[in-house]
């Protein structure tokens, strides 16, 4: 097959370094990947995968745990050209069923923990192909792989060709597959690789913390793809776990993490200037870093948080600079090729310092909603620039500040969470009249919900009851820490629910 520099993987690939056989990965079980194994092994799955005989555009869906083999599945879905889905190991079956219906995947690989519910679904979706992968190189994938080449060209990809599909949930109604080409991901991939200062090979190499999840825009996109664009090794851990990273900071230059993170590593006395000598930056983003954190990391470590801010839909869109000043409760700058600008309900640009909405265009912003082209005309403006959702203010030498969202989501521990999911599922509940879902503060998770529910006349309902049964049927993150029995929701004169008092009353 014809090789074409279009397919991400090809630029990645570009960038290992010349001595294949040093080390690409290590991760917090002792294992050693070199870039050859890297190469190799995605070339391995990549002709397994065009060995099934997949039709042009076959989506290749992913639920499985953390590892690198995970990761080398994402990189063979790259180099054979189809599209890769990837998705969280907490959702649960009702969850599942929507997404695999939704993108009608050629190819499901799931834990074998999960084989029996995921495959059940897949079959009946019309998915012609279930493996299984686990995070100790067990699985049906590596087995039915193991006799493929190691020899594997790239398939030809323009940059607007499709590479991933990302599930973000909807404010209201269903969710929506962000449709990210080969293109948004390259461009977005080169423009951090200057604006952060990765060093090369040659200047010293960095060595990145990998401490998230692998299916979201921040663990696989921005920490990955940095960190292969740059032909630099990863610390790889399989699971979050502060005092796993203390101990390898002394070893390591870059760790990116949502505030989240920050929040856990400042409350472990092991975290000290002397463990962060080697470190040259820690990176935030996926939800607001609070001052507290941001000032408390500085006066530990010495070092100054670089804050920068991103969607599933756009990749990554401003980010404090990496020379000059990161200021604090700020996300930064518009990166380079990114065209933001924050309009008022006009649709018109405000003044430095005014708040209104944040809408961005660029070579980073997605492709369009899968199979959902109606919903994808009404999130851009007539001039093509895409609704972030997100409320803010640009200051006269261009620093952005979040001051909220116009669309109603949660952001908890770095995850989405939408109240409208939930509140459709309790509304669904017996003896549920109506509910509200809103966000708090958290001192972990930054925020979480609360679910404020009505009961039907003449009903009785267990606050404990309503909690256990959302945790039986959805992503365990989703569920909200506390839930209230009332007898109403305040509503204003139009009849909405004033979620703002809901909030104020239900701060801790
Ligand atoms: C876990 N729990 C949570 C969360 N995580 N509750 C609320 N919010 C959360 N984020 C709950 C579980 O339901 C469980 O409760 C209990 O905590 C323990 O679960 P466990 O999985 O052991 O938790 P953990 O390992 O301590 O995980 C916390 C975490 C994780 C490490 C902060 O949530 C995480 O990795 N977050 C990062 C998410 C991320 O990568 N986001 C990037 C999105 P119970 O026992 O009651 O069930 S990409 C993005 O937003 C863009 C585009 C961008 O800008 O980056
Ligand atoms: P997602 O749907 O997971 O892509 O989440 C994207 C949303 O995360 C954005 O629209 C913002 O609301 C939020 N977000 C990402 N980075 C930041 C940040 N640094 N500060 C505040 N919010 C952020």
């Amino acid at each position: 097959m014809q090789t074409d520099s279009s397919n991400l993987y090809t630029a990645l690939r570009a960038a290992f370094p010349a001595d294949l056989d040093s080390t690409a990965i290590e991760t917090d079980n002792g294992l050693f990947y070199t870039w050859r194994d890297l190469e190799c092994g995605s070339a391995m799955l990549a002709n397994f995968l065009q060995s099934l005989d997949l039709p042009a555009g076959a989506r290749v869906a992913a639920q499985v745990d953390k590892s690198v083999e995970a990761l080398m599945l994402y990189l063979a879905t790259l180099r054979a050209g189809y599209v890769f889905l990837p998705f969280n190991m907490a959702y649960q079956s009702a969850e599942m069923a929507y997404f695999i219906n939704d993108a009608e995947p050629a190819v499901v690989v799931c834990s074998a923990a999960n084989f029996g519910w995921v495959s059940k679904l897949a079959f009946q979706a019309g998915t012609p192909w279930v493996f299984t992968l686990g995070d100790d190189r067990t699985g049906s994938l590596l087995h039915r792989a193991a006799r493929a080449s190691d020899q594997h060209s790239p398939a030809t990809r323009r940059a607007d060709d499709i590479a991933v599909i990302i599930y973000t949930s909807g404010t209201t109604g269903r969710s929506k597959g962000a449709m990210l080409t080969h293109g948004n991901m390259l461009s977005n991939a080169l423009v951090l690789k200057d604006y952060w200062g990765w060093r090369s090979v040659q200047q010293g190499g960095d060595v990145l913390i990998h401490a998230l999840p692998i299916f979201h825009v921040h663990g696989l996109f921005v920490a990955i793809h940095g960190a292969l664009i740059n032909g630099s090794k990863m610390i790889w851990l399989a699971k979050f776990d502060a005092k796993v990273v203390i101990q390898h900071l002394p070893r390591a230059s870059v760790f990116m993490g949502v505030p989240t993170l920050y929040v856990r590593l400042l409350a472990d006395p092991g975290l000290t200037a002397g463990v962060c000598q080697n470190m040259r930056l820690f990176i935030s983003g996926s939800a607001p870093l609070l001052m507290d954190t941001f000032t408390a990391w500085q006066a530990r470590t010495g070092h100054t948080i670089l804050e920068r801010y991103g969607m599933s839909e756009t990749i990554m869109l401003t980010s404090n600079p990496y020379v000059g000043e990161r200021r604090g409760g700020t996300v930064g700058l518009a990166l380079p090729g990114v065209n933001l600008r924050v309009v008022n309900e006009q649709g018109q640009t405000v003044p430095a310092g005014e708040i209104g909405d944040i809408q961005v265009k660029g070579p980073n912003v997605f492709a369009g909603y899968w199979r959902m082209p109606e919903k994808t005309v009404q999130e851009f403006t007539a001039d093509g620039f895409f609704k972030t959702g997100d409320v803010g203010q640009q200051s006269r030498d261009g620093y952005v500040t979040i001051v909220g969202r116009s669309k109603d989501l949660i952001i908890s521990g770095g995850y989405n969470v939408y109240p409208a999911e939930l509140e459709s599922f309790i509304n669904d509940l017996p003896g549920v009249a109506e509910s509200a879902v809103v966000g708090v503060p958290h001192p972990d998770f930054g925020e979480v919900g609360v679910a404020v529910v009505v009961p039907r006349a003449g009903v009785v309902l267990d606050a404990m009851q309503i909690l256990a049964q959302l945790k039986a049927s959805l992503a365990n993150y989703k569920v909200p820490k506390q839930c209230f029995v009332v007898p109403d929701l305040p509503r204003n004169a139009m009849g909405k629910v004033q979620k703002s008092l809901l909030r104020a009353q239900y701060a801790p």
